[in-house]
């Protein structure tokens, strides 16, 4: 088996554009002049598909027309700018952006009374302590990696999706109904939540987060360079109601993490089974370990009272050398990183990373493990070695997989029957192709690939590295997406395009599984605190025009109806603090208006039928206007009014 130096770990694929170049004109020479070919005669020729590639334009994969709706829905994240995505497939339409851990100009995310409760009502009290002090409310950041949907029975239900904070140790939940998120939870105990899956089976009652960061047991600043007392978090968080259920100490860190289908077991890699603190210690042995949690014996042990309770969460101890059968260690080589459920529901696919290979465990040996004391490599079925930097496997439903390539940037689409025979000593490859993309892959996706619904339509390559695929802009890149579509064997390249930082992961949806409602429903929770403000002040929200002084305290309660504000002007003294209520009584779909208050960092987006707070502080006398900042209206300019603030009385 091939190990590769951390030298030569670095992203070291060059530029192929030259090599592109020079058999663009020709015919095909394997997959680097398929590939190559359809997308310099697209950019060349401006139509879509080159004459690499005839058949497609004849059925038109992988093409929406303008007007057209795209067949699947994509959940993006979108790593350290902390929102989540909608795309639409295959068209790669950018359809909406969602902040989640981010803040939000157009939106008001962070800005409203209403996201500020979201974000803020969630955090342990230390944080809040800590933020307090430096006069935040909430983190300014988030690097959101993973967004997955809730199941039932194994398939996409559209009622959720659920993402990771790394950066804050959070995990939240974005309502499928209005795409906006609901819940947002600091993650007690654990450091950096990385990975993060929801339960498949029987549905989704728990969503699993790794904690990827060690910390001190007791982290209370007098312990650094003692690597026995650090330990790591697994979390099992409860979907319905985003508490936390219980966690389990482990050893070594965690990276990714995934279920299984039966609702047995979970699992996650560990980079770091040396718990070193240094990369050259982190990297010093040749096997790490996946960590398996056997849920009903954990779900007993809580029961039985057999845990600590640490910072309010039930902490089952699964270290290594406990007796208990809450969690089993397989080694695995080499730093490993994915963490895949097959949709055929026995093979579990693990990223070497380091390792050339992928590791598949055969679910279905696990309570041997557990039970029989059965030794711990001997679920794994097959180690393909596959090419360098495997990091990510995605499913087409088949039978098949696809890995990402990190170090050579490809993608290597392999049979998993074939490598479980070639394992057990067969003469079979494999390898059933492999596809340049461009360049070092991370995640993949396939459609519904990590479903029971999974199918060989499309294939996305989300890419780290974009190079000099397209205009320079400057000393900053973007990162770079190429959507394939799956024919037969084959991979036909039909989108390669930019995005900014940085889709990790995607699941892409049918779209027939997704229903979101096209006005607000006026009894949303989303506002209830502003109706029972309304009622306690007297004010009927729907139609208000008040204005309400309770001390310094003055409250503003007006409606939008396209292209006016119910009150053309309000009045109040310098340094009160003013809340604005505003419910769009327009019904029409996509009439959305906005509220910004110049000159006071104060904005936000009111679509139809909702209601939408903000609170200020009323700055210096004088005139300040308000305007709505959704165009609405013909008069969408003129859609505004003044703020009075009269100087305070001496
Ligand atoms: S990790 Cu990003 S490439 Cu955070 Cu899912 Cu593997
Ligand atoms: Cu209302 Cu623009
Ligand atoms: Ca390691």
């Amino acid at each position: 088996m091939r190990c590769l130096t951390i030298r030569g770990m670095a992203a070291s694929a060059g530029s192929r554009r030259g090599l592109l170049g020079a058999t663009a004109g020709g015919a095909a020479l394997g997959t680097l002049g398929a590939t190559g070919g359809a997308v310099i005669a697209g950019a060349a020729g401006g139509a879509l598909f080159g004459a690499a590639t005839p058949a497609r334009a004849a059925t038109g994969a992988g093409q929406v027309a303008p007007g057209e709706l795209d067949e699947y829905y994509g959940f993006w994240s979108s790593g350290q700018t902390g929102e989540m995505r909608i795309l639409g497939v295959p068209s790669m339409r950018e359809l909406m952006r969602v902040p989640v851990f981010n803040i939000c100009s157009a939106t008001g995310w962070g800005i409203t009374n209403e996201s500020k409760k979201i974000l803020t009502e969630g955090l342990t009290q230390k944080t809040k302590d800590y933020l307090a002090a430096n006069g935040l409310e909430f983190p300014r950041n988030g690097d959101l990696h993973h967004v997955h949907m809730s199941f039932t029975e194994g398939k996409y239900d559209g009622r959720f999706l659920f993402m990771n904070d790394k950066a804050n140790t959070r995990v939240a939940r974005v309502r499928c109904d209005v795409m906006k998120c609901d819940k947002i939870i600091e993650i007690p105990n654990a450091k950096g939540i990385h990975g993060l899956r929801p339960q498949k089976w029987p549905r989704t009652n728990y969503v699993f987060a790794n904690g990827e960061d060690e910390v001190p047991m007791v982290n209370d600043g007098k312990i650094l360079d003692d690597p026995s007392k650090y330990v790591n978090f697994y979390t099992a968080i409860n979907a319905d109601d985003m508490t936390i259920a219980w966690q389990v100490i482990v050893s070594g860190n965690l990276d990714n993490t995934d279920a299984d289908y039966d609702g047995k077991y979970a699992f996650s890699t560990s980079y770091n089974s040396e718990m070193g603190m240094t990369l050259a210690d982190m990297t010093a042995s040749d096997m790490d370990h996946v960590v398996v949690y056997n849920l009903a014996e954990i779900e007993k042990g809580i029961a039985e009272g057999d845990y600590q309770e640490m910072n309010g969460v039930k902490v089952i101890d699964g270290r290594k050398g406990s007796e208990k059968n809450y969690v089993r260690y397989i080694p695995i080589p080499n730093n490993p990183h994915g963490c895949n459920m097959a949709p055929d529901k026995i093979h579990l696919c693990i990223g070497g990373k380091l390792s050339p290979t992928v590791s598949v465990i055969d679910v279905r040996k696990l309570d041997a493990l557990f039970y029989e004391g059965a030794e711990p490599r001997s679920v794994v079925v097959a180690e393909p070695e596959l090419g360098l930097g495997p990091l990510h496997t995605c499913f087409d439903g088949q039978g098949n997989a696809f890995t990402t390539l990190f170090l050579d940037s490809q993608v290597v689409k392999w049979n998993i029957d074939k490598a479980v025979r070639a394992f057990a000593g067969e003469a079979v490859d494999p390898i059933i192709t492999k596809a340049d993309v461009h360049y070092q892959p991370g995640h993949n996706s396939t459609t519904e690939g990590e479903t029971l619904d999974a199918s060989p339509t499309y294939y996305l390559s989300m890419n780290k590295f974009s190079k000099d695929r397209f205009l320079n802009v400057g000393p900053l890149k973007p990162e770079n997406e190429q959507l394939f579509v799956i024919d037969g064997d084959a991979l036909t390249l039909v989108h390669d395009g930019p995005t900014f930082a940085e889709p990790h992961d995607s699941i892409l949806v049918h779209r027939t599984k997704v229903n979101p409602l096209h006005v607000w429903k006026r009894d949303d929770p989303m506002w209830e605190a502003a109706r029972q403000q309304a009622a306690a002040d007297g004010v009927d929200i729907d139609w208000g025009a008040d204005v309400i002084r309770d001390g310094n305290k003055v409250r503003v309660y007006m409606t939008s109806q396209a292209p006016t504000f119910s009150l053309e002007s309000f009045t109040v003294k310098e340094g009160d603090e003013v809340t604005v209520y505003v419910t769009n009584q327009d019904d029409i779909e996509d009439l959305t208006h906005g509220f910004t208050m110049g000159n006071h960092g104060v904005a936000m987006e009111v679509a139809p039928q909702a209601t939408a707070s903000v609170t200020f502080t009323a700055a210096q006398p004088g005139v300040y206007w308000y305007y709505c900042q959704w165009f609405c209206h013909a008069l969408h300019m003129e859609m505004r009014g003044r703020m009075f603030v009269e100087p305070r009385a001496a």
